[in-house]
């Protein structure tokens, strides 16, 4: 068949909408028709060619929902008509991955997906003069019809509207994932956020439904202070404006007269930047302060801190996808919305049509938009 989509065809180049070839699916895969995509900053960040693993050209997009339009030969769990979320962490319950119960990181088809094919090793998108073009994250979700391993699709409820769910597919689940699954935040906690964009909000969601007493939000655009605001950050730092060290300043603002140490009990890094990752390590507390890494950072760079930062006593983590197993937990997640726990309309700032799409990227590059949705 053919399908529209909007295809990255060389690093730092804008996407070019076109007619693409889509072949249908082959064993264990689904054809799925996109209703509604997230643009978010790892889109960006591959297009710009900053990606070790960008491959080009490629349909890029990993935070859709769409409807089942075809189920290839061996599709057990779902049919035409299902309403579905694709998965860039699958979830097949069979690897030794998802058997540890240790991590949300399935590696049953993570070597194909790297390469920008399904997992028999080959694409199901080309161009019209047959050129192959790359799947991306296992979804790209650029395109108007797009093919996805059945292990990589979450089946979601009927009645949820795609243009808002969609964002479950990255952002949301990223965010209040990494503060419930990875961090484990409880009650009365102090959390410093560094970056209040897609990611970095819905972290601060996270942590105002994880009860987290302090939330502070550092970003370097002081519009992200109502932003944060609105979500339950209580206090906002720009470094721009402080005195002296971000990490000095969140210190003392986290000190009491009972503790004179200071520190935040967690914190996390949504820019992507490996100095505030530092800075996001090094304004825990000592003893016990624990720091997720969340951005993603370009080829090349490299995290760095005095051991003595984790000789006394704070920890270094990361998390993909918020530690979500996604056909587990997506589903709640999308009920978690549905019922009014957590909010994602406020954070959908613009809504564009594919041929539209670059305009999404630029209002990112301006810091304009919380999440730009592509709507099919
Ligand atoms: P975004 O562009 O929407 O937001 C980034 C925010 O960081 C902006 O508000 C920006 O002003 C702020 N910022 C930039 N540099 C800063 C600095 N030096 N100090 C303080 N604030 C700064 O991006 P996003 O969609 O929220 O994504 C954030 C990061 O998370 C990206 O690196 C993205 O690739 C990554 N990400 C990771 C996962 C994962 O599973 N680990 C999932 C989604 C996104
Ligand atoms: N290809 C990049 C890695 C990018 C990365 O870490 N991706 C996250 C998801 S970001 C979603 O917006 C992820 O899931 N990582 C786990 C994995 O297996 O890729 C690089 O640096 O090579
Ligand atoms: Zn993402």
């Amino acid at each position: 068949m053919r399908t529209r989509a909007a295809v990255a065809v060389a690093a730092g180049k804008p996407l070019e909408i076109m007619e693409v070839n889509l072949e249908g699916p082959k064993f264990g895969e689904v054809l799925v028709e996109i209703k509604a995509t997230g643009i978010c900053h790892t889109d960006e960040f591959t297009l710009s060619g900053a990606d070790p693993e960008g491959l080009f050209p490629a349909i890029l997009g990993h935070e859709g929902a769409g409807v089942v339009v075809e189920c290839g030969p061996g599709v057990t769990t779902l049919k035409p008509g299902d309403h579905v979320i694709p998965l860039y962490t699958p979830e097949c319950r069979e690897c030794p991955s998802c058997l540890s119960q240790k991590t949300n990181l399935c590696t049953s088809i993570r070597a194909t997906q790297g390469q920008g094919m399904m997992p028999d090793g080959t694409s199901r998108f080309s161009m019209l003069d047959g050129t192959p073009i790359h799947h991306y994250m296992g979804c790209s979700t650029f395109a108007q019809h797009t093919v996805v391993p059945e292990i990589a699709l979450a089946k979601i409820r009927d009645d949820a509207p795609f243009d808002k769910v969609c964002y479950i597919g990255c952002g949301v689940t990223t965010g209040i994932g990494a503060v419930i699954n990875t961090a484990k935040v409880e009650i009365g906690a102090k959390a410093v956020v560094f970056g209040l964009g897609g990611i970095g909000l819905n972290v601060i969601q996270g942590l105002k439904l994880a009860g987290a007493d302090m939330i502070i939000g550092v970003d370097l655009n002081n519009d992200k202070k109502e932003w944060g605001e609105r979500f339950g950050m209580t206090h906002f730092v720009n470094p721009k404006e402080i005195e002296g060290s971000v990490v000095q300043h969140i210190v003392n603002m986290t000190k009491t007269p009972a503790d004179q140490i200071g520190g935040a009990d967690y914190s996390f890094d949504c820019t992507g930047n490996v100095k505030v990752m530092r800075d996001a390590l090094e304004c825990t507390h000592r003893g016990w302060g624990v720091s997720v890494v969340i951005g993603v950072a370009p080829a090349g760079a490299e995290i760095s801190t005095r051991p003595f930062q984790l000789v006394t006593g704070r920890q270094w983590k990361g998390t993909a996808f918020g530690g979500a197993r996604g056909r587990t937990d997506v589903p709640k997640i999308v009920d978690w919305y549905m019922d009014g726990k957590i909010q994602i309309d406020p954070m959908i700032t613009h809504t564009l049509s594919l041929e539209d799409i670059n305009k999404g990227f630029d209002l990112m590059h301006e810091g304009k938009s919380i999440r730009a949705v592509v709507v099919y």
